[in-house]
């Protein structure tokens, strides 16, 4: 038997918001999310996945929401024990976080892919969406900036975004495959939403997956993407810096750009109204309403738009 449910494509922290939205309107048991591995990095011998865990403390309720990150209500007791080495420790690892790498690193290394470490842990966390890496496959963002190739994290949170960004690539994405529930999941959602996340760093090594971006061109259904920009700034992170990085316009015409063979609507700020005619020309349908979660009302609000406007436009 065929159940409904609806499929969002997402980074971390405006993933996780909207995502806080969206559960207020759709059962949770309802909700698959592929999220992005692009940012997993290894950490004092861990695997961590900063993505996979923002999606996953959202939906169980601790993220620290102020922070966008990491397990609310958290203390740094392992860290400044690691600092009094003289070791480094611009990765801020928390105690409660340090329980979640330690457990996905022991349950990777007796044999669990990724997907069967992530559902284990989610399920364990009292997460009833179900949680889908975008890769078993080791996929990981780099970024080249003048001093050199650097990973994720060591340019966005050991460099704060600094450096001046001459490309960006996806090691490893080339041979990656999607793990069948991740392709089953898109074939047969009711709506596909890309998350207001970073087009280039957050959904491109979703897309960058070669089985990913094919099924989301044969979906049945709308796949409608929320735009992370409002005008030319990004909601929150690099994405315009990036973006520009890319040789995309920041706006959300860029944005409709980046994902212009998958998107059958675009959602956009009412700040942005303007950009609509140009970005319809795209044959891109355009839907307008406020973008800005600064609450979980308005994330709620946001989520409700997004359902309403795609489930009629899928008849
Ligand atoms: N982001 C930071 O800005 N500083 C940190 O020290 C930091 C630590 C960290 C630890 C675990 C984790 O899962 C995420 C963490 N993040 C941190 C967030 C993360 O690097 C980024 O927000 C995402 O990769 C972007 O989506």
């Amino acid at each position: 038997m065929r159940t409904t449910h609806y499929t969002v494509l997402a980074g971390g922290t405006g993933a996780a918001k909207f995502l806080r939205g969206l559960v207020q309107i759709v059962p949770e048991d309802q909700i698959h999310v592929v999220v992005n591995v692009g940012d997993d990095t290894d950490i004092w011998g861990l695997h961590v996945s900063p993505d996979i865990d923002s999606i996953t403390y959202a939906l169980s309720g601790k993220l620290d929401t102020d922070r966008g990150w990491g397990v609310r209500d958290e203390t740094f007791r392992c860290l400044e024990a690691i600092e009094a080495y003289g070791m480094p420790s611009w990765f801020r690892l928390g105690d409660r976080d340090l329980a979640t790498h330690l457990t996905r690193t022991h349950l990777l290394r007796s044999g669990l892919t990724l997907s069967e470490t992530v559902d284990r842990m989610a399920k364990a966390a009292g997460v009833k969406a179900r949680v889908l890496p975008a890769s078993d496959d080791p996929v990981r963002t780099k970024i080249e900036t003048p001093g050199g190739v650097l990973g994720f994290q060591e340019f966005f949170v050991r460099e704060q975004w600094k450096p001046e960004v001459r490309s960006v690539a996806y090691a490893g994405a080339a041979e990656a495959r999607a793990p069948a529930a991740v392709l089953d999941s898109i074939r047969e959602a009711q709506i596909v939403i890309i998350a207001p996340s970073n087009p280039i760093t957050s959904v491109g090594p979703i897309l960058a997956i070669h089985d990913i971006r094919e099924a989301l061109r044969c979906a049945r259904a709308e796949v409608v993407a929320i735009s992370p920009l409002i005008g030319d700034s990004a909601v929150s992170g690099p994405a315009a810096k990036l973006m520009e990085a890319c040789g995309y316009d920041v706006s959300p015409e860029g944005v409709a750009r980046c994902y212009h063979d998958i998107l059958d609507n675009i959602v956009i700020d009412v700040s942005d109204a303007g950009f609509a005619a140009s970005i319809r020309y795209e044959t891109i349908g355009v839907q307008v309403t406020n973008i800005l979660m600064t609450n979980e009302k308005a994330a709620r609000e946001l989520a409700e738009f997004v359902i309403h406007e795609n489930s009629i436009a899928a008849g």
